[in-house]
């Protein structure tokens, strides 16, 4: 299959993020992508291409329009104010409180944010914006019959929601592909999310649609971040109601569990009949991640792709999380070669 990518990543790289309590260097740094792209070169994947620009338009069929100009316009404001470190929310409205939009970048920050997980720097729109053209130019291959793309996404997505950043994610990449699919024919689109974290951003992008079927493998929110989404009885609302599934799992869960849960996520997304299937694809369920608890090894990956190859569905690969940098290539291509091989 070809990975769609574009070296424009580099130009987002922020200091630091808390972790645990302590300001640690990101664990979302440059040398991700690279590792991944290297690894693809070394397999012969298939070809590596550059992204379309389609423009602003496909990114607001997802996300609300003055989220999305906030985040293109944020780094301009924040330097005429005479700063040039790194840009991250101060402050969220609590429960109980009637939410209006503040003026300043401090207030909006917090306005258009989860958490404080997404800094921005001076190139941080370009690579989002970017970020968001691979997965629709990778969406676009799909779209004209290939069975499969890469979109080797960075920053990645799943994190961002219909009108908030959060968790390394501004724009969602597999959530703006899925609805480009959608506006391009198709009727039912699945997303599945393997990222060790729940896709909070994608479950709430679709919640409410039966068009967009999402199921998410992930750290129960109980003991894991994102903290406040991806229990088992979250499922849709309205007449999305049925149509999301969150399989959380214990901390530590090695492949003898996840792969169950794999396995009836899969049943879930072939009785749906999606003409085309959104894998998330984090690989920060590896046993030696530095920020999450499953145990997922190597060979893994490669029985994932094979198994996510039996629904024999046009398949859109969008890069999600995966924080081991030595290992994140050789785990992220496993399942795309494996997935190539088995159909
Ligand atoms: N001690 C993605 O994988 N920090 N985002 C968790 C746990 C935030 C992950 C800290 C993790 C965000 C795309
Ligand atoms: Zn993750």
């Amino acid at each position: 299959m070809d990975t769609f990518y574009s070296d424009t990543h580099r130009l987002h790289h922020c200091n630091a993020e808390l972790n645990e309590g302590q300001l640690m260097p990101c664990f979302e740094m440059p040398s991700r992508a690279d590792m991944v792209l290297d690894r693809v070169r070394q397999t012969n994947l298939g070809q590596i291409v550059e992204p379309i620009d389609y423009g602003m338009e496909p990114l607001k069929r997802v996300h609300a329009a003055q989220y999305v100009d906030f985040i293109a316009s944020a780094w301009e404001r924040w330097s005429a104010l005479g700063r040039s470190h790194d840009m991250l929310p101060l402050a969220w409205p609590p429960r109980r409180t009637a939410i209006r939009c503040p003026e300043d970048i401090d207030g909006q920050l917090g306005f258009f944010s989860f958490d404080a997980g997404a800094p921005m720097n001076a190139g941080t729109w370009q690579a989002v914006y970017h970020s968001a053209q691979v997965a629709l130019s990778a969406q676009a291959a799909i779209a004209a019959g290939a069975s499969a793309a890469f979109a080797l996404c960075r920053p990645p997505g799943h994190h961002a929601g219909i009108d908030y950043m959060g968790g390394y994610c501004y724009l969602n990449n597999a959530a703006i592909a899925a609805q480009a699919l959608l506006d391009g024919g198709a009727s039912r689109v699945a997303v599945l999310d393997v990222d060790f974290h729940h896709g909070n951003g994608t479950q709430d992008i679709f919640y409410d649609r039966p068009d967009v079927l999402f199921a998410s493998i992930h750290g129960d929110p109980r003991h894991e971040y994102p903290c406040f989404a991806g229990y088992a009885d979250e499922r849709g609302a309205g007449s999305g109601l049925g149509f999301n599934f969150n399989y959380p799992l214990a901390p530590g869960s090695a492949w003898s569990v996840w792969s169950q849960a794999l396995s009836d996520a899969l049943r879930i997304i072939a009785g749906y009949r999606p003409d085309a299937l959104v894998v998330s694809l984090g690989v920060d369920t590896f046993k030696d991640d530095p920020i999450s608890s499953f145990k997922l090894d190597s060979n893994d990956y490669l029985r994932l792709g094979e198994q996510l190859a039996q629904l024999a569905l046009p398949t859109l690969f969008v890069m999600e999380g995966g924080y081991a940098v030595e290992e994140i290539g050789i785990n992220a291509v496993n399942v795309l070669t494996a997935f190539d091989a088995s159909r």
